[in-house]
């Protein structure tokens, strides 16, 4: 009770400083006046684009929509210089963007949240750190990503490798050298594919240790195209945006409306091709509006893209190898590449496929499957994430009866629209779990996150009110329809980490909300419209 009527240390704490971090300390400072401190583990901004590091990391979002859109000087100011944008040059972004608003003044680096506790005399939070602070705050923000803690795979005998190893989301910050070495890359996600082509490049042979086969578009990355940002974005900055904020997945481009069983099977073919010569974004969001939904219409799409594999591998048994075949096209996380398949032309790169031939153990001087031993100087991790819930776990935070975030989730998480959980009053999620998220442009819903939280917290000041928390009927009500919408999509039907199936023992629960980003930010807009439908706001605490 000795707190009671002492005012908080800050308004608000926000644990992160990427994109979310960054976005909600300025708006918060900036425009709601509020004292902020963010708690950031790396040395320098940046949150996912600081860690993922590895060869070939790049965005699957075209440059002109990965970015902040509160500056109409900022967007106009900064000149992406790939057509998606490459990690070293988001970085550069978010320290552009740290810097030209001053934001560093606000964060403490080199500091992990440990524990956030919830006070219920006061309604304040009380956050430690592994720097020894111990803070309070009226509002705990997570800006801690959905996909940041790496998954490393427990496999026999990793502590005895003699060579290198890493993992793609915890890249060194000093070169690695591939030269003259026996690589072997473990995992065909993103971070597999994007960087397998510039090893195989660099290292004297690599090998590809490859679960699950996938559909991977190819990106057709390259320069920014100067004209298209100079004569068709750039003045038309703000209605680009708005088609990108009430999209299906947040990029401004218009979905062909038609089924694909509606067409013949040679425009079905025609705009498959089309599609695929504009490459990435635009061949997956431009395509028939039943591919996710509908098998037969999936079929289709599946087969095309098997065929391109067909024609892009030179070796037959490869191509069998590489071959897609036990889950639909979409149902993983869609991929986008560039040189992918051609990789496995070359002569110094081999496929292991460890689906029929599982990894039995890491050897001092190698990988041993079923079948053989394997001798490597390196090997790299592309094995993912422990998405969505993991690195909530890693901090020990605790709402009101002392009730712990991870047990209130151990069977999946449950939140209101991705943004609070019952139990733990006055703490928000940016792109939690239940929201749009990852299967979205990430600025488009961290920004739409930003802004619903801090106009949430300029009403609760106008109106005096010190606490907010999900109502429980809507929490039970929002995670029925998050899991209605997900039952009849393609994504039911792979073991992805959408579902925690990447995890050894997390419950199978569809994560992220799939409704589409338009319709989820109209449904947040009515909710405040409102009067925070489904919220609890509480005046008489503190
Ligand atoms: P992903 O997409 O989770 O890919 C991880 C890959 O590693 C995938 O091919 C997995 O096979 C494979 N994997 C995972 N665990 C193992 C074990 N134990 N043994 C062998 N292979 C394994 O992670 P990424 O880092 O590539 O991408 C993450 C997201 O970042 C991406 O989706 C974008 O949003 C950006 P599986 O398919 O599970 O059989």
């Amino acid at each position: 009770m000795a707190n009671l009527g002492k005012p908080p240390d800050f308004d608000v704490v926000v644990i992160g400083a990427g994109f979310a971090g960054l976005g909600m300390l300025r708006r918060l400072r900036e425009e709601n006046g509020m004292s902020v401190q963010v708690y950031e583990t790396g040395d320098g901004v940046g949150g996912t684009w600081y860690w993922n590091r590895y060869p070939g990391a790049r965005c699957d979002s075209e440059s002109y929509v990965y970015c902040f859109t509160f500056s109409k000087e900022l967007l106009q100011d900064w000149d992406w210089s790939g057509k998606y944008p490459e990690q070293p040059e988001i970085l550069s972004y978010l320290n552009h963007v740290a810097d030209r608003f001053d934001l560093r003044r606000n964060i403490q680096f080199n500091t992990r949240v440990t524990s956030a506790r919830f006070l219920e005399d006061t309604s304040l939070w009380e956050i430690e750190t592994d720097q020894g602070d111990r803070v309070t705050a009226q509002f705990l923000i997570t800006g801690i990503g959905c996909i940041s803690s790496g998954n490393v795979p427990d496999i026999k005998g990793l502590d005895s490798f003699q060579g290198e190893w890493y993992h793609t989301g915890s890249w060194p910050h000093e070169k690695v050298d591939f030269a003259g070495k026996r690589v072997a890359v473990i995992g065909t996600g993103s971070s597999g594919i994007q960087s397998i082509p510039v090893i195989a490049e660099q290292a004297e042979h690599l090998s590809v240790f490859q679960r699950t086969p996938q559909y991977t578009v190819p990106a057709r990355h390259g320069t920014v195209d100067r004209k298209f940002i100079e004569e068709k974005i750039k003045p038309n900055y703000e209605e680009v945006l708005e088609k990108a904020r009430w999209s299906v997945g947040g990029f401004p481009i218009d979905r062909d409306e038609r089924s694909a069983l509606e067409v013949t099977a040679e425009e079905r073919l025609e705009a498959y091709e089309a599609g695929w010569a504009e490459g990435g974004i635009r061949f997956l969001g431009a395509s028939f509006k039943d591919i996710s939904v509908d098998r037969r219409a999936n079929d289709t799409m599946s087969e095309f893209i098997r065929n391109k594999i067909r024609e892009m591998v030179s070796d037959p048994e490869t191509v069998e190898k590489l071959l897609p075949t036990d889950h639909p096209f979409g149902s993983k996380r869609p991929l986008i590449d560039t040189n992918y398949f051609d990789t496995y032309n070359r002569e110094n790169v081999e496929l292991i496929d460890i689906r029929h031939s599982p990894i039995q153990e890491i050897t001092p001087n190698g990988i041993r499957t079923e079948d053989e031993e394997y001798e490597f100087d390196m090997i790299v991790f592309a094995t993912g994430f422990d998405a969505m819930t993991g690195t909530y776990f890693k901090m020990d935070i605790r709402g009101r009866n002392d009730l712990s975030l991870k047990e209130k989730w151990s069977e999946g998480p449950k939140t209101y629209l991705g943004l609070q959980t019952v139990g733990f009053p006055n703490m928000f999620m940016i792109t939690g779990p239940g929201s749009p998220s990852v299967l979205s442009n990430m600025p488009v819903s961290i920004e739409q996150h930003i802004d619903w939280i801090a106009d949430l917290l300029q009403f609760m000041r106008d109106g005096d009110i010190k606490s907010v928390e999900a109502d429980e009927n809507a929490e039970t009500a929002w995670v029925a329809h998050v899991n209605e919408v997900a039952e009849p999509t393609m994504y039911m039907l792979a073991d992805s980490w959408y579902l925690g199936a990447n995890i050894p023992g997390k419950p199978r629960v569809f994560m992220p909300y799939v409704g589409g980003v338009g319709n989820y930010r109209k449904k947040c807009n009515e909710i405040a419209d409102n009067g925070y439908e489904g919220f609890i706001l509480d005046a008489g605490r503190r």
